[in-house]
């Protein structure tokens, strides 16, 4: 089920209103001086190919946005701890200039929600008066923010609010508590005292407990679908956030200093940056298009070379990663950004001699701007991901092929960008295909790699939270709720385990995966790489196979043991989608916009949702990687929403 789509021509905040609030905000915070300490939740066991370094070596561009808009409002006393680096931080134990922090914030993927719960009830460990105001939001939140509130009284903890959206929700939050907050007085007591006098209800992006029995919440208050932000230019510079990190450590509290600005290269090679948001393409089996309303949100060219040029500065980066959903979305937007960082000089020399970056695309927005390709590289542009999913279209109909999936990437090659291929396995793909028509997944990945590709990404599908068929799929039986005894955790729905399959020997579909990896990384392909490399920088290609074969064995020895469980049979399936037990409204006691199929409360009407009959095979989310993207011709369907 997509989230639901506000009224048309009300998706957007108006321009300038997040300028306008962080200026406010400024006023506010010079008579509270609060300290924060942000998490980002991070689970280990989810460390495997195709995101091994990514995963480590990029801070989150989430918890660094949250904590440079903090600064920017003048709340510099906060701290940023990332369970990438710091596995065994304890909230309870968290101390910053000797104190609990005023607000302890966090923020999960839906993969990483266990370790989410886990820090939200160890915070709910700190005696109630000096508790901070706990406040979750991320990726988790924004499409199940009911799971951060136990339903079990012997094991009561929860967040004290969600945040559901962006920076904005998160600011207009604390313009509300700051502005009511009486001297010295705690800000999680400001917290209940503007929740119980309805002060909330009118900040779109909420949901809160409104009453508690036996510590838990009996009921939550949804305040709705945020407005999201048009102009990206009005972000708070993500240099800022870069000043918070916690360094890395085994211990559960916090060091006196963060991360000094010389050891932010050598932690985070790569730094990930947000360009553009949205994708004019409607993928039923992705999220991305409902979450950003139909828009497509950007930042201007001259405000990203900046960006770029300062955080070289500052910190050494030189590595960016685009956060964007699909970077070629929008032509003319994309020749702007891309012609202002070709003319962009840094330190006297062009922006491609000083920086290096990638981000997502399509397959077909690339042959679109096949003429563009060029100016990408002076750009600075070195690789590219795409969504080629099932070159043959077997699985999703797109109109792709392998015609133009293969001259997208032999494009992309000449003029020395690497291409980088996102594949999908399904159902119905062997591993091994005769005839003219490449069907098998090898058969596949071996097209890709001739034609470019240095490294590669296969993924199950799995079903996304927010996307269309996501309750169809629950519905229709196909996802399992355990195997052979074992349930299948939150960790497990990265779309490295088969957990979603009508497959009668689902354990060759995993054991296929793993077959891919080792077909494409593997020694030898390590020497000729070394001898005759696909990528025109010399050691690019090298060194993905030293990365890919190393991510390779984390990849078996962690999902191994998976396939023999599919082996043995057993397998129990889910029927119903995962939903909130408690009850949930909106303010005005309607239905609640992130209430899904299932939840006590109003009467949910199901919308934006698709059939069951035509929920399978679903193809893993969109999420930039591990999707389906448009990869070539577009039928009707994935025409621009
Ligand atoms: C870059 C990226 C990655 C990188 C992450 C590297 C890194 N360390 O940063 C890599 C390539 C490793 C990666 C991997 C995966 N990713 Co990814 N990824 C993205 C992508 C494209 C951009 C993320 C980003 O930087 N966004 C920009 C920031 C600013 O946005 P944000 O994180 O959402 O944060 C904002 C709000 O959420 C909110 N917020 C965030 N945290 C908090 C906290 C508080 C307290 C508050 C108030 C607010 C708040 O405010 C922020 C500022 O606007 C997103 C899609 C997207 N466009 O966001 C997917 C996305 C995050 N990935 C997703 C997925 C599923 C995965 C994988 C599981 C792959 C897969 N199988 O598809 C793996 C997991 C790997 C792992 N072990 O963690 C999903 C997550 C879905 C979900 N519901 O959790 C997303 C959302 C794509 C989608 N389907 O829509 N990913
Ligand atoms: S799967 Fe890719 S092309 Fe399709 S809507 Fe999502 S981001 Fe766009």
């Amino acid at each position: 089920m997509e989230l639901p789509r506000r009224s048309r021509g009300d998706e957007l905040l108006k321009p300038g209103e997040l300028l306008d609030l962080r200026r406010r905000l400024r006023n506010l915070a010079r008579r509270n001086d609060l300290t924060t300490v942000i998490a980002c939740a991070f689970d280990h066991r989810t460390r495997m190919l195709p995101f091994t370094y990514a995963d480590t070596h990029m801070v989150p561009a989430g918890v660094r946005a949250i904590g440079s808009a903090l600064v920017d409002c003048g709340l510099s006393r906060t701290r940023i701890v990332l369970q990438q680096w710091n596995p065994n931080f304890a909230p309870a134990r968290m101390r910053l200039d000797g104190c609990v922090p005023d607000i302890f914030m966090v923020s999960s993927m839906q993969i990483h929600s266990a370790r989410c719960e886990a820090l939200v009830r160890d915070a709910c460990r700190i005696d109630p008066a000096h508790r901070p105001l706990i406040i979750a939001g991320g990726p988790k939140c924004i499409y199940e923010p009911w799971d951060m509130f136990s339903v079990d009284p012997l094991d009561p903890w929860g967040a004290d609010v969600v945040v559901t959206g962006e920076e904005f929700v998160l600011l207009s939050l604390l313009e509300v508590l700051l502005s009511i907050r009486a001297r010295h007085e705690p800000i999680r007591s400001t917290f209940i005292r503007a929740r119980n006098s309805g002060l909330l209800n009118d900040i779109p992006g909420l949901v809160y407990a409104r009453t508690q029995r036996d510590g838990v919440a009996e009921e939550l208050v949804d305040t709705g679908i945020q407005r999201l932000l048009g102009d990206l230019d009005e972000l708070p510079d993500p240099v800022l956030g870069y000043r918070l990190l916690e360094p890395p450590s085994r211990k559960p509290t916090l060091t006196a200093r963060p991360v000094p600005p010389e050891r932010v290269r050598k932690l985070s090679p790569i730094a990930s940056l947000v360009l553009t948001a949205g994708c004019k393409f409607a993928c039923p089996y992705c999220p991305i298009p409902a979450y950003n309303q139909r828009q497509h949100r950007v930042k201007s060219g001259q405000r990203i070379a900046t960006e770029m040029a300062r955080l070289g500065r500052e910190y050494g980066l030189r590595y960016f990663f685009g956060a964007d959903d699909n970077f070629f979305n929008d032509e003319q937007r994309t020749v702007e950004i891309l012609e202002t960082l070709a003319r962009t000089e840094i330190d006297g020399a062009p922006i491609r001699k000083r920086i290096r970056w990638g981000t997502e695309v399509t397959v077909h927005d690339t042959l679109k701007l096949r003429r563009q390709l060029s100016l990408a590289r002076h750009a600075g542009v070195r690789a590219l991901w795409l969504g080629v999913e099932d070159m043959t279209a077997t699985l999703v109909k797109k109109g792709q092929s392998v015609n133009k999936t293969t001259e997208a990437f032999e494009l992309l090659r000449s003029h020395g960008i690497c291409p980088m291929p996102m594949m999908m396995h399904h159902d119905a793909q062997p591993l091994i295909s005769r005839g003219e028509q490449p069907y098998g997944l090898l058969n596949q990945a071996r097209l890709l790699r001739k034609a470019g590709a240095v490294s590669l990404q296969v993924l199950m599908i799995t079903p996304a939270t927010g996307s269309k068929l996501y309750a169809p799929t629950f519905e229709s039986g196909m996802v399992y709720a355990s195997v052979a005894g074992r349930p299948v955790q939150p960790h497990m729905m990265d779309a490295n385990y088969v957990v979603a399959s009508e497959h009668p020997q689902p354990w060759k579909k995993q054991l296929n995966i793993i077959a891919a990896y080792l077909y494409f990384y593997n020694p030898l392909r390590f020497f000729v790489a070394l001898v005759r490399p696909k990528s025109k920088l010399y050691l690019a290609d090298a060194l993905m196979q030293l990365v890919g074969m190393r991510g390779t064995v984390q990849t078996v020895r962690r999902t191994i043991g998976w396939a023999f469980r599919l082996m043995r049979g057993n397998i129990k399936r889910n029927t119903t989608v995962p939903a909130s037990r408690v009850p949930m409204r909106n303010p005005d006691g309607g239905q609640a916009a992130h209430a899904l199929p299932g939840t006590p409360g109003p009467q949910v009407v199901q919308i934006n949702t698709v059939p069951a009959a035509t929920a399978a095979p679903i193809p893993r989310p969109g999420s930039g990687h591990a999707r389906p993207t448009g990869s070539g011709g577009l039928t009707s369907a994935t025409e621009p929403g």
